[in-house]
């Protein structure tokens, strides 16, 4: 797709030249710009105060030395990242995450996305994120503990329950959200809900841990319902497994569905009679080993090294849910052919545009990341509210209302795409209505001279 306008094409081309060599906040600031050309003509207002230009740029961007000391007594450095993207309707609020892949670029896509996302949740969060190019992986726990606690005692100076709260992405689960809730602690001497996805012993929410994965189930399920379908007897296949997409699982089986692929960065598993569930959380959740130990005690499942061709298994549903660009326009193509109806992205930015363009012309029902996947986020929003208060909903106080979240996404991501002209059209619609609040609360703040 290209620009129409050259106001915007100017827009983008400043955004490129700026930011060079990161082609993935590229990426994430083409797709919503381009949604933005008709909203531009509609309301001159933003043009006028430079609304566009100024959304694209972080009003702060942090970058730390993280130095640590492994098991072998060998100083180990790596770099700390916190993009403070946008404030305007609430506190910083977005995950950390720890992988080798990390970079400023990475970092800003995710917290470029996120400011549209948590506008979308209705609850009072701005954007941000961050991480670190550390790989947890076959780190001990002593290590992982060391780093957590040196990663902190830099993003302190920078984060507070009502400045930027964040939380957990790839890499970073319950184990590393405490070690750095810890040292928090420990340096500031004060107990608040500085980070989300907490422990349930010390302040986190319950659903907190499923939120994400059931959340991309439900949108999945309201876009079904416009089309009087269901999850019922549909083959669901899912990328991933770790966080986001066990709880998708774990929802698709529980709306009737069968799951039956799941992977991990090196491969993927087939199993004809449904993923069983019970040994993958075991596997990953519990041992922190590879997917194809599935094999082990499952004869009648397969494995296949590399993760992308997941996307050959036939399905009526697929939720990526591992990492960005995992599915490109081949795996669009065979997935259509493969008869899918519904792809909903559990991961962010997970399908490339060239993917989107494939699902929007076959009529795939598509719901975006920034729709899709925030159901975390707004049970993070759902943790702070509990914090202040402090009290604690039950389990299910919590889903219920992450279901009305969900519900609400979807219809407000629906009634924006059908006014611009486009009412299947999820990626228009979440992207406009994302925007729109944030956009007015920017206008009516003024600008600082
Ligand atoms: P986890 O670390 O729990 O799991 C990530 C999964 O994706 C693992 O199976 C991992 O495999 C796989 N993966 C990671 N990187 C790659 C890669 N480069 N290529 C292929 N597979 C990869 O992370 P989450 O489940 O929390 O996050 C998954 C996605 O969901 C991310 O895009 C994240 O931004 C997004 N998300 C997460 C939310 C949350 O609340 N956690 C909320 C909203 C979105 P392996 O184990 O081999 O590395
Ligand atoms: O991408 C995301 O929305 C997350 N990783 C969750 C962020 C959060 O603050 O819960």
């Amino acid at each position: 797709m290209s620009f129409r306008t050259e106001y915007m094409q100017d827009l983008m081309s400043r955004v490129e030249k700026n930011h060079p060599a990161q082609p993935e906040f590229h990426q994430a600031v083409k797709e919503v710009l381009l949604c933005m050309e008709p909203v531009a003509e509609k309301n001159p207002q933003y043009v006028q105060a430079g609304i566009f230009e100024r959304i694209v740029e972080p009003e702060r961007a942090i970058v730390f030395r993280v130095s640590w000391v492994d098991d072998n007594g060998n100083v180990q450095v790596n770099r700390g990242f916190r993009i403070q993207f946008n404030s305007a309707i609430g506190p910083y609020k977005g995950g950390l995450r720890f992988h080798p892949s990390v970079n400023l670029g990475v970092i800003k896509f995710l917290g470029f996305e996120q400011i549209f996302k948590n506008s979308l949740t209705g609850l009072p969060m701005g954007g941000g994120k961050g991480g670190s190019d550390f790989d947890p992986k076959g780190k001990s726990d002593g290590e992982v503990m060391r780093f957590c606690q040196s990663f902190m005692t830099e993003l302190a100076k920078h984060i507070g329950p009502n400045t930027d709260v964040p939380a957990g992405d790839i890499g970073v689960g319950a184990r590393e959200i405490g070690y750095m809730y810890g040292q928090y602690k420990r340096l500031q001497n004060e107990f608040t809900g500085v980070l989300t996805g907490k422990g349930l012993n010390y302040g986190g929410s319950l659903v907190r841990t499923q939120a994400t994965g059931y959340g991309c189930c439900y949108f999945t399920q309201e876009m079904l319902a416009t089309r009087g379908d269901s999850f019922k007897d549909k083959e669901v296949v899912i990328s991933g497994s770790g966080n986001v997409a066990i709880y998708a699982a774990e929802k698709s089986y529980e709306l009737g569905a069968k799951v039956v692929a799941m992977s991990d960065s090196n491969g993927y598993i087939y199993d004809p009679n449904g993923i069983d569930l019970d040994a993958v959380k075991q596997l990953k959740e519990v041992e922190r080993k590879r997917i194809k130990e599935y094999l082990t005690d499952h004869p009648q499942a397969t494995y296949e090294e590399g993760c992308h061709n997941i996307w050959n298994v036939k399905c009526q549903i697929a939720l990526p849910c591992a990492t960005q660009n995992e599915l490109n326009k081949e795996a669009a193509e065979t997935l259509v052919k493969n008869g899918v109806i519904a792809v909903a992205e559990g991961a962010n930015m997970p399908s490339t545009p060239e993917a989107v363009d494939i699902f929007l012309e076959n009529k795939v029902l598509f719901g975006p990341g920034k729709a899709a996947n925030a159901g975390g986020v707004a049970t993070s929003g759902l943790e702070m509210s509990q914090n202040s208060l402090r009290y604690s909903w039950s389990f299910e106080e919590v889903d219920e209302k992450l279901k009305l979240i969900m519900k609400n996404i979807h219809s407000s991501a629906r009634e924006a795409a059908t006014t611009y002209g486009d009412a299947d059209n999820y990626v228009l619609g979440a992207n406009i209505a994302g925007f729109l609040k944030v956009a007015d609360a920017m206008y009516m703040q003024g600008i600082a001279y």
